[in-house]
């Protein structure tokens, strides 16, 4: 059954969803399509995220500074006076406003805030260990999408679960729940090469050198023209690594009864297995910004209803990738 979208009548909960619509226009549609209780906190726990990413990401904020506000962050999501200037765009609305976001947060049932909370302690600390170190071996990289997305995954079972829209066992399911989170942050790191190398004032690099060491010396070499062979030598190796997610992830969606828990972990997924097919062998990866277009998605993530349309998205996007 749909439920209808409803607008938050207090004043803090209307800024978040705002705020999620100006930030994530993807999560935004799936988010408020939950049940009130489950939607209110995965929105609470998207921002909360998004703020202590924007941290992570601001390559203008000094490490010194960075690294001791990662690993507390976790106490800040609880202090109603607490803002920060960082970031770009809305971002800076949200680090500027957040006391709109602790005013929400601290009305979330206390069993929500908990499981909120003990991720964003884990992720920070596993943000933090990584802005001092590189992404070397794969079981590094493995690691690294463990701490900002695997844990993602761990954290929304958890509030399934507690909200008994699914069943108990999710509190536990954090095996599955991890690859889920690996497939989609795996995707993005192999997206956005570009993006992150130019990221000012300093390159960021998540792609493992243990990989791309055997295609290349320097990741940025990918850039040029000459190399496009190693490149997308590198390319593709990287998305078969990710693609060994997939059957897992699917393990885990068959396991959920809830029409619309379904629609916001499974359009996600979708999505990803989508740009893996559009980024495999494409040396626009190396020159510019890959993204899927609305009618190549539409098909598939609006009637997705059931296992058997999700197997059948997954077998056209991975029919696509295999053809290229
Ligand atoms: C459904 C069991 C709470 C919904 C959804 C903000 C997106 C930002 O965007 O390269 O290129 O700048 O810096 C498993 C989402 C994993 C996480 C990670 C699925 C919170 C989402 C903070 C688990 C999302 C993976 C991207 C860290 O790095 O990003 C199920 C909800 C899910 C946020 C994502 C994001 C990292 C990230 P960008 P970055
Ligand atoms: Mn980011
Ligand atoms: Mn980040
Ligand atoms: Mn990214
Ligand atoms: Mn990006
Ligand atoms: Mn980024």
């Amino acid at each position: 059954a749909k439920r209808a979208k409803v607008l938050p009548k207090d004043k803090s909960l209307a800024f978040c969803y705002d705020m999620l619509n100006r930030v994530s226009r993807s999560f935004a549609v799936v988010i408020q399509r939950l049940p009130t209780e489950l939607r209110d906190a995965v929105c609470l726990f998207y921002l909360v995220l998004r703020a202590l990413d924007t941290v992570e990401d601001d390559m203008a904020v000094p490490v010194a500074t960075k690294v001791p506000l990662l690993r507390v962050f976790h106490e800040k999501i609880y202090d109603r006076s607490w803002k920060m200037s960082c970031g770009y765009g809305p971002y800076v609305d949200l680090m500027q406003q957040y006391s709109l976001v602790t005013d929400a947060f601290l009305r979330l049932k206390p069993m929500y805030q908990k499981v909120i909370a003990d991720i964003t302690r884990r992720m920070g600390e596993g943000m933090a260990e990584f802005i001092e170190k590189e992404v070397i071996s794969v079981k590094d990289y493995d690691l690294y999408c463990h701490y900002v997305a695997g844990l993602v995954g761990i954290g929304l079972s958890q509030l399934f679960a507690s909200s008994q829209l699914e069943s108990e066992e999710f509190a536990d399911m954090e095996f599955l729940a991890n690859h889920m989170g690996l497939f989609l942050q795996k995707t993005n790191i192999i997206r956005d090469y570009l993006e992150d190398i130019n990221e000012e004032p300093a390159p960021r690099m998540f792609w493992p050198k243990e990989v791309w060491g055997r295609y290349t010396r320097k990741l940025d070499s990918f850039k040029a023209p000459e190399n496009s062979a190693a490149a997308l030598g590198c390319l593709n190796e990287l998305v078969t690594d990710a693609l060994c997610h997939a059957p897992h992830s699917l393990a885990y969606m068959a396991k959920l009864r809830d029409q619309d828990v379904f629609r916001f972990c499974a359009i996600p997924q979708v999505m990803a297995i989508g740009t893996l097919a559009l980024c495999y062998n494409n040396h626009r990866v190396f020159t510019g910004v890959v993204k899927m277009r609305r009618g190549e998605t539409a098909k598939y993530v609006q009637q997705l209803g059931s296992m058997a349309d999700l197997y059948e998205a997954f077998d056209h996007f991975a029919g696509s990738l295999a053809a290229q």
